[in-house]
């Protein structure tokens, strides 16, 4: 049976960021997609002024109502960025409405970055986000996110694994089942993430690095994400299925570089698409 998942992000016209990446990264692995749209902006708000900003609040509840009388199954409910705390409530309600004990809920808090809300992102968010983790099964936050969800200082770049083991075990106490923080760095010369699963039975989170390319890349916690997920839905163990998303993220910037393309667009995942 071809499985179906439902993203609900933002859908930003032009960036490669949230919708223009889950859904062909979905759907490169053979994954029915259905999208919910949370907001509806010109470009993503990292590195472009005047952008346009439309919050689709007002839809959620009446496009939820109206694809529950469907009857569907999702196997994934992947959410990103909302437009607003307030928007969570009804991200709780489109759980309730459209999923089952069998859906996977994969939860990217995609509400902030190097120590920073991003800029139409609301104080709330982070109390808001750590409801929606609640019921997730897999979280995959980034370094600043988790700090934020923990309610802990963004702890720069000064840190060891002992705070990102501490980090992990929080997280998973908000009662994830996986947790994987992103943007783990121990060193200028690399980079990587942090994988902890509660029925791995382990206290310390696994560490896996790739070598760090110099800049800020937009929307490459997204392409993570996606890639992670698509893992899951082609039954790929959480670790292997991050290693390989860790990878293709990697080799997506890479590709930028090597061909000069400006860094506010988002990253060249189309090129490693076929690797799936
Ligand atoms: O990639 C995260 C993201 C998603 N959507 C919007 C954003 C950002 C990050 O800046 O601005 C609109």
């Amino acid at each position: 049976m071809q499985k179906r998942a439902l993203a609900v992000h933002d859908l930003s016209c032009v960036g490669r960021c949230s919708l223009t990446v889950a859904l062909p990264i979905l759907s490169a692995v053979g994954v029915n997609t259905a999208v919910i749209p949370t907001a509806l902006l010109s470009t993503h708000t990292g590195e472009f002024t005047g952008y346009t900003h439309l919050d689709l609040s007002d839809q959620l509840s009446p496009i939820t109502a109206h694809l529950a009388t469907l009857g569907l199954h999702f196997d994934a409910f992947y959410s990103g960025y909302l437009a607003s705390g307030a928007q969570v409530e009804q991200i709780l309600s489109m759980l309730d409405q459209l999923c089952d004990s069998e859906t996977h809920i994969f939860v990217d808090p995609a509400f902030a970055d190097h120590g920073r809300r991003y800029s139409l992102i609301d104080e709330s968010m982070p109390a808001q986000m750590r409801r929606l983790c609640a019921r997730a099964n897999t979280i995959v936050p980034n370094l600043t996110e988790a700090a934020f969800l923990l309610d802990r200082p963004y702890p720069g770049e000064h840190y060891d694994r002992t705070l990102i083991g501490d980090y992990c075990r929080g997280l998973l106490d908000l009662s994830a089942e996986n947790v994987i923080i992103t943007d783990v760095s121990f060193s200028p010369e690399e980079t990587g993430i942090a994988i902890l699963s509660r029925s791995s039975q382990q206290n310390e989170p696994e560490f896996l690095f790739r070598s760090k390319f110099d800049g800020v890349f937009h929307g490459t916690g997204d392409v993570f994400a996606s890639f992670a997920l698509a893992g899951l839905l082609q039954d790929m163990p959480l670790k292997p299925a991050a290693e390989r998303a860790l990878d293709l993220t990697h080799e997506s910037i890479e590709w930028t570089l090597r061909e000069g393309q400006p860094l506010r667009y988002g990253v060249q995942f189309e090129r490693v698409l076929k690797k799936l």
